[in-house]
């Protein structure tokens, strides 16, 4: 079976598993994370099935240019955006990624810190 077919994020966006979409378009859809590490806690995922980071390809420059587009106009509707926000995308085991489906958080309402965890 390929790996999009038991996609979790693959399944969310055909429809098939609900969830608290905030903003979709043609590239990429919004929603509430399941899990909020944060206050505010979106997902940014593209509509491409695209396994990590390290999966892009050039004709991928413009959909990513387009999510921190997107989570920058989130920011800014959803009233966070001049506290300040942060985009984390993680890759592989040891970034912390669990869904083999390129993803980035979208998180707000509290001060960030730093180092990340
Ligand atoms: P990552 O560790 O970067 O792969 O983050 C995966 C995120 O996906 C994690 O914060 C929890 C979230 N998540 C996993 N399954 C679901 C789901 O079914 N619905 C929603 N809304 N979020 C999910």
């Amino acid at each position: 079976m390929p790996e999009k077919d038991s996609c979790i994020f693959c399944k969310i966006l055909a429809g098939e598993i609900p969830a608290r979409v905030v903003f979709e378009d043609d590239l990429v859809v919004a929603l509430e994370d399941i899990n909020p590490q944060a206050p505010l806690h979106y997902l940014i995922i593209p509509r491409k099935h695209i396994r990590t980071t390290l999966d892009l390809t050039t004709a991928d420059n413009a959909m990513i240019g387009h999510v921190f587009q997107v989570a920058g106009k989130l920011a800014h509707d959803l009233g966070f955006a001049e506290d300040g926000f942060r985009v984390v995308n993680n890759c592989n085991e040891m970034g912390g990624q669990v869904v083999w489906h390129i993803h980035f958080h979208l998180l707000g309402g509290r001060e960030m810190g730093w180092p990340p965890g």
